[in-house]
């Protein structure tokens, strides 16, 4: 199967001044692993759940060898792995974790709405792009929030990340106009009856130190999620999911994405963006998220090489930590809190990781030779920070063999020692959040693989 996508740029007003086109072809197989049917069981949702926290009671368990092919014979180059391993691995992903990503024709055309070369007391250009995608179903509109920094001459790397609460959000700017989206609600943040209100202003600017990132010369992008997807289980009738609909379909199938996957397609959209701004060094883009959005960016880098390195914040289940361990969130516990996430596959490995054909070192493994980092909280205990590392250590061998240094050490990193081998892991004191200290550190991790 193959997925094309038409770009189009529209700079307005006045006049269009540039026109491109690409076609990205993913190349998706067919994998049949049997017809898994999930029935909700409200009963067993209403039951209550206890985390595992104790390192003791972890069960034992045998991870799938990344390096050995699903006939077991042994992946020994770097050729093998990217011609044929890696796509069994992308595969499996697709039709039992994520979902496959739809391959239908869209349109995708992108509108510079706002462009301010005095942002932050003249120290960054704010640009907003309003990306619309389209096929014969219907029309959606993600708006792209950029700023890029004034004091040196672009193109800027640049981080890529989506964001929470509308990108009214992550700045304390007055004049960027309040998302009129759905929001979850968190009426102490200012999200009531599902819409962001002015106190929502700059309410997550702690997670989004803009004016650190523009001094040390990145560029800095992002999305609200709920732009591609909302944040809640509708059974995918608002969102991007339609748009793929063939005649007749009403959902994704069990093997299609679910709203990760389509988290993780919108970051691509930006990137289809990137590629025709002269301002971004769309080689140089670092995709990173939180948590939910955190699983997402790696999925994300995993699917689209075009993403040079991922960073994941406290990602968790479904993101950098082993599920096999058990520790904290579980996949039957993800799957019942959040069944849209993941595709309806995923369900049969609830409380059955030990059936599940990869485990998250996997995906990271997906990501390879690209760098890496991993980014946990100590007392983030619920997304396994010590499951988060080891997926990194359990991915070192495809990328030792596709000649990187991997983790570049068999020890455990400390706290404060700089730790730039093409996989690191980064850990703080504190809760799960993404702080300025965070992003010193993904600053550093990008400084040094990425020099400008
Ligand atoms: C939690 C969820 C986690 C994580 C987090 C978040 O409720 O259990 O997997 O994604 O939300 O995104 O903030």
């Amino acid at each position: 199967m193959a997925t094309s996508v038409s770009l189009f740029l529209f700079l307005a007003p006045p006049m269009i001044k540039n026109k491109a086109s690409l076609s990205i072809a993913t190349t998706m197989g067919f994998l049949l692993l049997g017809a898994y049917f999930w029935i909700p069981d409200t009963h067993l949702q209403a039951q209550t759940f206890t985390p595992n926290y104790d390192e003791s009671k972890v069960p034992q368990y045998t991870l799938p060898d990344p390096l050995r092919f699903t006939n077991g014979n042994v992946v020994a180059t770097s050729e093998a792995w990217h011609q044929k391993r890696r796509q069994e691995i992308l595969q499996l992903f697709e039709s039992q974790v994520y979902g496959k990503t739809p391959s239908a024709a869209i349109t995708v055309t992108f509108q510079l709405k706002s462009k301010n070369p005095n942002a932050f007391q003249g120290k960054a250009t704010r640009k907003e792009i309003a990306i619309q995608v389209s096929s014969q179903q219907r029309v959606l509109t993600m708006d792209l929030l950029i700023y890029l920094p004034n004091d040196r001459p672009g193109p800027y790397r640049t981080f890529l990340g989506l964001n929470f609460g509308g990108n009214h959000s992550v700045t304390t700017e007055k004049d960027l106009s309040i998302s009129n989206r759905w929001m979850r609600n968190k009426e102490d943040h200012g999200y009531i009856n599902h819409r962001a209100t002015e106190h929502s202003r700059g309410i997550y600017s702690s997670r989004w130190p803009v004016e650190s990132i523009i001094q040390r010369n990145f560029a800095v992008a992002t999305i609200y999620y709920g732009d591609i997807d909302p944040d809640y289980h509708d059974g995918f009738q608002d969102g991007v999911h339609p748009l793929f609909y063939e005649p007749g379909q009403s959902k994704p199938n069990h093997d299609q994405w679910g709203s990760l996957g389509a988290w993780a397609w919108g970051l691509s959209r930006a990137m289809d963006y990137f590629q025709i701004d002269t301002d971004i060094d769309s080689d140089k883009v670092i995709v990173l998220g939180h948590s939910r959005l955190g699983k997402t960016a790696l999925w994300a880098a995993a699917q689209d090489t075009r993403f040079a390195i991922a960073i994941s914040n406290n990602s968790g289940c479904g993101g950098a930590a082993l599920s096999r361990r058990r520790f904290g969130e579980t996949v039957q516990r993800i799957n019942r809190s959040f069944p849209h996430w993941f595709n309806t596959n995923f369900k049969q490995f609830n409380n059955r990781e030990d059936t599940l054909p990869i485990d998250q070192h996997m995906l990271i493994a997906l990501i390879a030779p690209r760098p890496v980092l991993v980014s946990s909280a100590e007392e983030d205990r619920w997304a396994d920070p010590r499951g988060e590392l080891l997926s990194l250590q359990e991915a070192d061998a495809v990328y030792r063999l596709l000649g990187t240094d991997g983790t570049g050490t068999t020890t455990v990193p400390s706290k404060d020692r700089p730790y730039f081998s093409t996989l690191s892991y980064h850990i703080r004191p504190g809760k799960h959040d993404v702080t300025l200290q965070d992003w010193n550190a993904f600053m550093n991790f990008s400084e040094h693989h990425l020099k400008p």
